[in-house]
């Protein structure tokens, strides 16, 4: 296989394990081999129209980090605009939360056109590129453009709608035949790849000569389901480290004599935040054997504030928490602890290991790494429970999750009291058999294996 190069919106040092699921996944593939990685350096600068498009070159071990700032109006169009006030919205099933604004669509264009120019002169003819998410799905068509023949694989993080949701999207067409100027196209579940199957064959007439492989506008695309996994052993290991074990030693004082729920994510509308607090309060209202001895710990970690459908779910979470704290709170047991802060990494799992049941309940989502760090940082002697919205994309593997509708929230307060009361035994059989299936497809099964796909296409 050729030199390696990722392109993601964003980068990360590889060699800090400081950073965030997806940041460690790619870190992974890119160490082993050494590599380049593309993408925006996170500055945005103000008072310019256009990104100059100057790259920002650093070596990383055997990485190297090439990196583009972009202007205000680049930055606010492709990322704010059409990336996250569009894509993100569409592609999580929420048309109604999705801003069509006509002037978004070519800031997108333009920043990948950019970002194809600045990475074609860092190209050698038998690089593999492995481009990332949807900020970047027309990159392959501005490459090919410039002439770029190497090989080019996609993988979408986040699920693919159904075929009547993506036609929602006013430059739906162009988006699909954006897809077909890569090689190998990756999902995260066989749902979401039957979904891209059932639009392009019919809404872009393409023909399915093979499995796994489709036909239109003169390419042949190969696309499958590739699940992301985590680094099992490098989790399990933070679980042992100084930080983590501080932080499970805290909160098994501070909650010595209570059960511990605990959520953890990125606040945004996808997670299904809001109905998990509903759930929470109907857990204490249906149970009250609960009251006084069940604390829910939600961590919701900044994420994209600036976007008005933001701000709402902030206050709307803040007076759910602080109503249920004013109607159940004593002055020595308060209800839901919520912060609105992110946790550092090398403490995530002992707050993981701490927590008697996960609440991991988003409306929709693409995988979800954190149902998988819970699972790994468990005690196999005492395990925790997880209870999973089937809406995850992590629900297709984790079958001994207690499997949640997380609309249901009466549904979602029953299973959560049946995680609380489960005997010794079946949580141990449950997460054994979690712990295999992280295990068996973790993150190192998962570049592999979408890398060998790429490199083996005729
Ligand atoms: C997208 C897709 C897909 C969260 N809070 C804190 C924190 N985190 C870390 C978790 C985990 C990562 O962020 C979140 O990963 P998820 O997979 O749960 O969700 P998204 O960010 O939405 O990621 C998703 C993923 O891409 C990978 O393909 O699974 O479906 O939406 O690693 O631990 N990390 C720290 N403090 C926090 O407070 N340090």
């Amino acid at each position: 296989m050729g030199r390696l190069v990722v392109v993601s919106n964003r980068l990360a040092d590889p060699r800090k394990a400081s950073a965030g699921g997806l940041a460690v996944a790619l870190a992974d593939a890119l160490n082993r081999t050494g590599g380049l990685w593309f993408g925006w350096s996170g500055n945005v600068i103000e008072g310019s129209t256009s990104s100059d498009g100057a790259l920002h070159i650093q070596q990383a071990g055997k990485v190297t980090l090439a990196a583009m700032d972009l202007s205000r109006q680049d930055h606010d169009s492709y990322y704010l605009g059409f990336s996250n006030g569009v894509l993100w919205p569409v592609f999580h099933y929420r048309l109604d939360l999705a801003h069509f604004e006509a002037g978004y669509i070519g800031g997108y264009r333009r920043v990948n056109q950019l970002f194809a120019r600045q990475l074609k002169t860092l190209l050698r003819p038998g690089d593999i590129i492995w481009v990332h998410d949807y900020h970047l799905i027309p990159l392959a068509a501005e490459l090919r453009a410039l002439g770029c023949q190497n090989r080019i694989g996609f993988f979408l993080h986040i699920p693919m709608p159904p075929q009547l949701i993506f036609a929602a999207i006013p430059q739906h067409a162009w988006l699909m035949k954006c897809f077909f100027d890569y090689d190998l196209v990756g999902f995260q579940t066989e749902a979401d790849l039957l979904h891209f199957f059932r639009y392009a064959m019919a809404e872009a007439g393409a023909e399915n000569p093979a499995p796994g492989c489709l036909k239109a506008y003169g390419r042949h695309l190969h696309a499958g389901a590739f699940p992301i996994g985590i680094d099992v052993d490098e989790f399990a290991s933070l679980t042992h480290g100084r930080e983590a074990r501080d932080m499970y030693e805290r909160m098994r004082q501070g909650y010595a004599r209570r059960n511990l729920l605990l959520g953890v994510e990125r606040l945004d509308y996808s997670k299904g935040l809001p109905q998990r607090i509903k759930a929470f309060r109907q857990l204490l209202l249906r149970y009250p054997e609960n009251l006084g001895k069940t604390t829910l710990v939600q961590i919701a970690s900044p994420s994209r504030e600036v976007l008005g459908s933001y701000n709402g779910l902030l206050q709307e979470l803040e007076s759910l928490c602080g109503s249920i704290n004013g109607d159940y709170g004593e002055l020595d047991w308060m209800p839901v602890r919520y912060m609105h802060r992110s946790v550092a990494r090398k403490r995530l799992p002992g707050l993981y290991r701490a927590a008697r049941v996960a609440l991991v309940t988003p409306l929709r989502d693409g995988m979800n790494l954190v149902a998988k760090e819970f699972i790994a940082a468990q005690d196999p002697a005492d395990p925790g429970v997880l209870v999973l919205s089937r809406f995850a994309g992590a629900a297709a593997q984790l079958k001994e999750a207690l499997l949640v509708n997380p609309y249901d929230v009466h549904g979602m307060a029953d299973n959560i009291e049946t995680a609380l009361r489960m005997p010794l035994a079946e949580r141990q059989q449950r997460h054994q058999k979690l712990l295999g299936r992280i295990r068996e497809q973790d993150v190192h099964w998962w570049h592999e294996r979408f890398l060998a796909a790429l490199d083996n296409l005729h």
